[in-house]
């Protein structure tokens, strides 16, 4: 069975997500009850046809679909916790970043008070929510999943990942890892040309066609690393460590801080000291990969 469309469904939590999260449900036609610890912030959603709860409790026993986007873990449990049994019997969506481990937590407290329990991890900012591109990813709770899967679309695509409800956040923040190491990659590199009084803006106009040209050859490292064959012809460790010293080199003459080059050129020199030099430069996955599975 699927909600039918313009079901109530509670936000609690209008930072800058919550805020757009609950802009898109009305603007998907659902009555939305909003509420936040520190009042004021509601102001635009009321003027838009959101009704300003008083308490998050009220929020939540005017909703049988309620959607929560705080801080964090904790954040969470101070604003659920004493609500507990007035969401037994309703679904709750937790779109706040939590740890995989902290995800599997809540859903196991929400368990034990009889409440279903979805976790999301949200793959946008907030003015992409509702918007192309906006993307969330759900596990946990099947049934609330599919109960709720119009009003989820709402917020961008939903992909459910499975019943584990740290599956989500695992992907979330293994996705947000890339997205932070490539950001620490470009301001090095920034770093470098400014030595050389070239901009950011300027040099941004190169590094984001080489940066998007490279994030496309990245399925070809996935056999290596998922087989664990890492046999090359082109481009070995013992290559990429030429490659790698000689950036190292070039930033220190530059006067650029090594924080984000030194630990790539020590998962190269890792390898290529236990005796990988000839092999790809994906082998640097089985210097940091869990020993399981
Ligand atoms: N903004 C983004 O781009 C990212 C995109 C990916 C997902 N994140 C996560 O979404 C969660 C909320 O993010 P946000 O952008 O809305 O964050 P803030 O604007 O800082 O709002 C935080 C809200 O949390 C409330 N809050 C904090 N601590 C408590 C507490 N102990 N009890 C009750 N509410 C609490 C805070 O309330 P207030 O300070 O206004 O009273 C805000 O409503 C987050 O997990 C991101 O990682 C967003």
């Amino acid at each position: 069975m699927t909600e039918s469309s313009g079901s109530p469904i509670a936000v609690l939590g209008l930072g800058a997500m919550g805020r757009a999260l609950a802009s898109a449900f009305l603007e998907g036609g659902h009555r939305v009850a909003v509420w936040n610890r520190t009042p004021g912030k509601e102001t635009e959603l009321v003027a838009a046809g959101a009704t300003a709860a008083a308490t998050a409790g009220e929020a939540v026993r005017a909703s049988r679909l309620v959607v929560v986007c705080l801080l964090d873990h904790t954040s969470v449990h101070d604003v659920l916790d004493p609500l507990a049994a007035d969401l037994a019997g309703r679904a709750v969506v937790n779109l706040t970043s939590t740890a995989p481990n902290e995800a599997r937590e809540l859903a196991a407290w929400a368990e034990r008070h009889g409440i279903d329990y979805l976790d999301g991890g949200i793959m946008a900012t907030p003015p992409m929510i509702g918007r192309p591109g906006s993307s969330l990813l759900y596990s946990g709770s099947k049934t609330v999943f599919e109960e709720h899967t119009p009003a989820l679309k709402l917020m961008g695509t939903a992909d459910y990942f499975g019943e584990d409800a740290g599956l989500a956040s695992l992907y979330d923040f293994a996705l947000l890892s890339g997205m932070y190491l490539m950001f620490a990659g470009f301001t090095h590199g920034a770093a470098m040309v400014r030595s050389a009084g070239v901009s950011a803006a300027e040099f941004a106009e190169r590094a984001v066609p080489w940066i998007t040209a490279m994030a496309q050859t990245i399925p070809m490292a996935t056999a290596a690393i998922d087989s664990g064959d890492y046999t090359t012809d082109v481009q070995s460790l013992d290559f990429n460590k030429a490659a790698v010293d000689a950036i190292v080199r070039a930033s220190r003459d530059a006067g650029v801080g090594l924080d984000v080059i030194a630990p790539v050129k020590a998962l190269i020199d890792r390898q290529v000291a236990d005796g990988h030099g000839a092999e790809a430069f994906d082998r640097i996955f089985e210097g940091i990969r869990p020993l399981t599975p």
